[in-house]
């Protein structure tokens, strides 16, 4: 079977066991502080399983893009070093929210890999959770029982907390596992060590392919582990691994998954796979990564200097050194495999195929950016050298730091000419700086402080600025220096920064007391109200209250965002998709793809339909709830890189004109905007320009401190009849009396 099918047939077995199957959520993840990429199938479930929302669905199965390089499943340096590990990988899942339990998952499980794929059954093991006394744990004997009904004991075996305890982070949703692995060795190998022997010990041959984990706990941040509402399954199978068990091979990068890249590397650098360990290994980081950095791309993350961005950053600096170094790629070459990659996964990802010339084109621009700082980086190397015996930890740090240079290249280099790296000392700068990143992103979050779990929140926001509320559970949270709290509410008016809206701000408010809210995030799905001073007794009812001008202001951005962007496909053509967004009260600020500087003109164009679209008072189209399939029809304008629903909010200003999928704050009318006025436009990468514009009070305010400039200057010259005129003759006249002084001296 090729991959497709492959896929396809587990997709098409759980479909047959009553799953709904959902597509792959972005991978890269926005409402959840504890992650910044999709590291496992479950994430985009995660409020399920915590009981914040509940489920739509009792029985799901998808394919899920997840990424493991940063945080508690980080697995980057092993990439392209063995056969079996990646950046980027598919995980194929089911999942039970409340439904089924541990017999299901293991019956189906089962089923699925020996009936429908056919696998041997004595090359197969299971492992279950073996109990934790610290953790005050029993051993799995339910799952031990289920797996004697399919295989012989000595194929079960026992697994510890790190095995067998599935966490998706430092805190969340747990639970003990039972994880089914493959022997893929030969039958001589396999003659002489038993398959038991090599489970879990790092054998790239005998290795984990699926992970059932019965979820039941909540990790909390003291530790301490709190049943969850209801029990549920969470699947996990590397999708890489399964078809490399399938399609008979023994190396992930040998499956049609990975060789066709590597088959396009192989032409482009005139080395051949298989012959050299070092171009294999680049062969393999570049056919793997290009995947990560596409797909985070397409998902809406691009390169850039900090945070997720910068992950994105290294792991394509990475590709671009190990081609270097390796292949002797001296120009930009990663873009190149974007279409191989849109080919591959047009269908099953189509967001690649529709976003595939974008994609390109940023990797492009860094992967240049980068070559020209690699060339700069190995001058300052080589004049080091000539200058010094050995190469001083210290200056390992600066090249690895300023320049992107992993040690191990600094090391080559060094190696070349004979020299030593100070390894001590390039270590100790390293832990250095880790530890101050890690005390600039520290954040301690408390446990919850329930006073009624019974609960859930409602956002009222849509349809009122005030309402009757009560608190249901608070915390405390500490990041860099700062101390706040954290209030969920039952009832709330406060909108949760999302979709580039910033926070709603206001007050809560109790017998004359006040609690003011400073910001409203979101995290998974809870609505999280932000303050510095909260009294001791939170109890009782409060009037939930949010500033109403500020609200103003933001809504009248936000809807003047939506006609803008309209205005923008109508002037400049519909390649014009947003990439980015911020609204808040003082201005909008735009990003899209676009490959020109905008002409005065064109900006002009832009302004003059917003402004007419505000005089036409259109008034706000709200519907609630429509179904995903009827907005797609009715060609609501999507974003790539978000997660939408079943059912979605559509907001339009006159449906023929713009209609946007969008759970944002939006004027009544768009009569209230007032006036629209474009501030600047430029380029913030390749083919991406950013607009900022103002509206209302913010535009008079702008149009004011322009004319108030404008009559400074013509209070300057003395009041000039054209001050135009006056400008363009004074300065003939400096030119000329320039090049006068320069004559004469
Ligand atoms: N959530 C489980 C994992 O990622 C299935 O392994």
């Amino acid at each position: 079977m090729n991959s497709n099918e492959i896929r396809k047939s587990f997709l098409d077995f759980f479909d047959s066991k009553k799953h709904l199957i959902v597509s792959s959520a972005p991978m890269v993840v926005k409402n959840d502080p504890t992650l910044m990429f999709t590291n496992a199938g479950m994430n985009q479930f995660k409020d399920i399983f915590l009981g914040n929302t509940p489920a739509k669905q009792r029985r799901i199965a998808n394919t899920q893009k997840c990424l493991r390089v940063s945080g508690k499943h980080n697995d980057l340096e092993e990439v392209g070093h063995d056969t079996y590990h990646h950046t980027m990988f598919e995980m194929l899942g089911n999942w039970s929210f409340g439904d089924y339990f541990k017999k299901e998952a293991i019956d189906w499980g089962w089923e699925y890999l020996t009936q429908i794929l056919e696998l041997p059954k004595d090359r197969l093991y299971a492992t279950y959770f073996e109990g934790s006394k610290e953790e005050g744990l029993e051993a799995d004997s339910e799952a031990l029982g289920l797996w004697k009904s399919h295989l012989a004991e000595r194929q079960i075996i026992p697994g510890s907390r790190k095995d067998n305890f599935w966490e998706m982070g430092e805190t969340g949703p747990c639970g003990p596992c039972s994880e089914i692995h493959i022997d893929l060795r030969s039958v001589e190998e396999r003659e002489k060590v038993d398959g038991r022997e090599l489970v879990n010990t790092g054998n790239p041959l005998v290795i984990e392919i699926w992970n059932l984990v019965f979820m039941q706990f909540n990790r909390k941040a003291s530790g301490e582990l709190e049943p969850l509402p209801e029990k549920h399954v969470d699947t996990g199978m590397g999708f890489e691994r399964l078809c490399m068990a399938m399609q008979g091979k023994t190396s992930n990068y040998d499956t049609d998954l990975f060789q066709p890249m590597i088959a396009y590397i192989s032409t482009a650098s005139g080395k051949i796979y298989g012959q050299d360990v070092k171009a294999d290994i680049a062969m393999r980081v570049i056919s793997d990564h290009i995947r990560a950095i596409a797909f985070a791309i397409t998902d809406g993350q691009t390169p850039s200097n900090n945070g997720a961005g910068y992950v994105i950053r290294r792991i394509l600096r990475r590709a671009v050194r190990y081609g270097y170094t390796f292949l002797g790629f001296k120009e930009p070459f990663l873009y190149q495999l974007v279409d191989i990659l849109a080919t591959q996964f047009g269908e099953i990802f189509p967001e690649i195929v529709i976003e595939k010339k974008m994609v390109a084109k940023i990797i492009r621009e860094e992967e240049s950016s980068f070559l020209r700082t690699l060339s700069t980086g190995i001058s300052r190397f080589e004049k080091y050298a000539s200058e010094h015996p050995a190469i001083e930890g210290q200056f390992a740090f600066e090249l690895y730091d300023t320049y992107g240079f992993p040690i191990d290249l600094t090391r080559l280099l060094a190696q070349e000419i004979g020299k030593e790296v100070d390894m001590e000392g390039f270590n100790f700068c390293l832990d250095e700086q880790k530890n101050r990143s890690r005390a600039a992103t520290k954040m301690d979050t408390g446990d919850w402080v329930e006073l009624d779990s019974s609960d859930k929140s409602v956002y009222v926001g849509y349809d009122r600025v005030e309402c009757l509320t009560r608190v249901i559970k608070y915390r405390k949270v500490s990041s860099k220096g700062e101390e706040w709290h954290q209030i969920v509410l039952s009832e709330t008016p406060f909108y949760a920064e999302s979709g580039g809206q910033v926070g709603d701000t206001g007050f809560l408010e109790k017998e004359g007391n006040r609690i003011e809210i400073l910001d409203t995030k979101k995290e998974n799905n809870l609505i999280i109200h932000f303050a510095k001073e909260i009294p001791e007794d939170l109890s009782g009812t409060y009037l939930a209250r949010i500033k109403g001008a500020r609200r103003d202001a933001i809504a009248s951005n936000h809807s003047a965002t939506h006609l803008m962007h309209a205005a923008l496909r109508s002037v400049l053509g519909s390649h014009v998709a947003q990439k980015g967004s911020l609204v808040n009260d003082e201005h909008l600020r735009f990003d899209f793809t676009h490959y020109a500087k905008m002409t005065d003109e064109e900006i002009k164009a832009v302004e003059n339909i917003v402004n007419t679209k505000i005089a036409q008072a259109i008034s706000l189209e709200e519907r609630r709830e429509v179904p995903m399939e009827q907005a797609q029809k009715e060609g609501a304008v999507a974003l790539f890189g978000e997660k939408y629903g079943d059912t979605v909010r559509i907001i339009s200003f006159d449906r023929e004109y713009s209609t946007e999928l969008c759970g944002g704050i939006h004027v009544e009318n768009t009569s209230r905007i007032r006036l629209f006025k474009i501030i600047s436009e430029g380029a913030i990468a390749n083919g991406i320009r950013r607009i900022t514009a103002v509206t209302g009070v913010g535009a008079l305010h702008f149009l004011e401190e322009s004319h108030a400039r404008l009559q400074e200057v013509k209070e300057l010259l003395n009041n000039p009849n054209d001050v135009v005129k006056y400008v363009q003759e004074l300065d003939e006249e400096n030119k000329a009396l320039k090049k006068e002084v320069e004559q004469l001296s």
